[in-house]
């Protein structure tokens, strides 16, 4: 495949404005001349031999979630287009799963309906960490929450038809880090699919970090898992650094923050909060860590790993699911991982533990002349330890070559880290960094999402104005 014909994805960023989603969205630049012929795509789907109809529509509410799926009404319909439907898709979903898209479809109705924006909350002019969304009642609140812990088989189940390393076709959407910014996935959810998923011609994919930090935890989790369950062939989400529960179990360094904290404060005690953070996390443990879109675009939350050889994507997708919190967190030690990589990475005992933990940790390296000064155990060539410390990695422009060369890809999408304007570029724009939840941790920051499609990334950002740190206007 030829790398270099690449040139047709190129890179847009525009700003639109988080606080005004009904306002039309600013039209995309025109792409520049292309210097040479596009590419045919290299993987184009083959034209669909026949369509079905869905048997079912469905019903939405005003936020644009499905209230309600209701079967067509037969009386109408030839026996021809009765078996289209009896041999539809849809009819062949095994029942565990269809029961789970119930739940999951329940779950996502309650957010919509009884979760509401407050009036003077985060979104709209409060305190980064103040909640921007409430329960209109303890009633509701309490049917979420039985929900939520109903919807745990089925999500799970649901993320295991997955593969460790997820493919998609394009185009779709991709969002980074959300840390309990209900509010900003709410504004993306509207602007980007407002009219309910399954009729969003793109898929979503979401990079993980759904918790810590900001004030809704529970209910952005809640939302994004939902959304995978109920709609598995359009949404994918990827496990991040804090989908590990002994990240989002730490109390005492995310304080309010914390995911554990809100699972509490929700549940109105330490032992029913417990429980339902620890069912949370089993869902966690099944997440698929990485994806490539159309074979060219490898997505993930943290970065490439260090240790899978030849062929890398073949190794990604081969790692094991569940995996244990506790699996990682047992390498995540400068000496272990070193050890563990020292002479020949691929075949190292616990590689593929050192390939999740890079995938969840790892950061593209700022300084390119350190990073080659400085060889260290455990760290192959291109990738060097990291200031996060933990034997997690950053990695360089000969790691990143080494990497598209062997996979086939042409760019790395990641989250985990939050640029001010919500994307950043580095490694000749090939490792592309994007962040979905504003205001970060009481910083300025503007959240972004990427758009996958026709040969381009596209990318938007949401406008810096509208609050400060300290919850003003701006
Ligand atoms: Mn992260």
């Amino acid at each position: 495949m030829a790398l270099g014909a690449t040139a047709g994805l190129t890179v847009y960023t525009l700003a639109i404005y988080a606080l005004m989603a009904s306002s039309p969205l600013p039209a995309l630049q025109p792409a520049p001349p292309a210097s040479e012929p596009a590419e045919p795509a290299e993987s184009a789907p083959a034209p669909s031999a026949e369509y079905s109809v869905s048997p079912t529509y469905h019903v939405l509410e005003a936020s644009g979630m499905v209230r309600e799926r209701r079967t067509l009404p037969t009386r109408n319909f030839t026996h021809s287009t009765q078996e289209v439907f009896a041999s539809s898709a849809l009819g062949a979903q095994p029942d565990a799963l269809s029961a789970a898209k119930e739940v999951a479809e329940a779950v996502l109705s309650l957010l919509g309906d009884a979760f509401l924006p407050l009036a003077d909350g985060g979104g709209t002019g409060g305190a980064w960490d103040e909640p921007s969304h409430g329960w209109r009642s303890d009633g509701e609140r309490e049917a979420f929450i039985l929900m939520l812990r109903r919807l745990v088989p089925g999500a799970r189940a649901t993320m295991l038809t997955h593969p460790s390393l997820v493919s998609l076709p394009d185009p779709v959407y991709v969002l980074g880090d959300l840390h309990g910014n209900y509010s900003d996935l709410a504004f993306f959810a509207r602007t980007f699919w407002g009219a309910g998923v399954p009729m969003c011609p793109a898929k979503i994919l979401f990079l993980g970090d759904y918790v810590d930090r900001g004030p809704h935890s529970v209910e952005t989790l809640a939302f994004v898992l939902a959304l995978a369950t109920a709609y598995p062939q359009h949404v994918v989400a990827l496990r991040g650094n804090h989908e590990l529960a002994d990240i989002n179990g730490d109390i005492e360094v995310y304080e309010d923050g914390s995911f554990r904290a809100q699972c509490h404060e929700l549940l109105g005690s330490e032992s029913r909060g417990e429980a339902l953070w620890t069912e949370l996390n089993s869902v966690c443990e099944t997440m698929p860590l990485a994806a490539v879109i159309n074979s060219r675009i490898f997505a993930v939350h943290g970065g490439i790993p260090r240790t899978c050889g030849d062929d890398p994507l073949a190794a990604i997708a081969a790692l094991p699911r569940p995996l244990s919190a506790d699996a990682i967190a047992s390498i995540m030690d400068d000496t272990v991982a070193a050890e563990l990589t020292a002479d020949s990475p691929a075949d190292a005992p616990a590689a593929g533990l050192v390939a999740a933990m890079d995938l969840l940790w790892s950061d593209p390296a700022e300084d390119e002349t350190e990073l080659a000064a400085a060889p260290a155990p455990g760290f192959p060539h291109g990738f060097a330890p990291s200031d996060r410390g933990g034997g997690t990695a950053v990695f360089g422009h000969d790691a990143v070559a080494a990497f598209l060369a062997t996979s086939g890809c042409s760019h790395i999408i990641r989250a985990h880290q939050a640029p001010s304007l919500g994307v950043s570029y580095a490694k000749s724009a090939q490792v592309i960094t994007i962040f979905s939840s504003s205001h970060y941790a009481g910083g300025h920051n503007s959240a972004a999402i990427a758009l996958v499609a026709e040969g381009a990334i596209r990318v938007m950002v949401t406008s810096k104005a509208g609050r400060d740190g300290a919850g003003n206007a701006m």
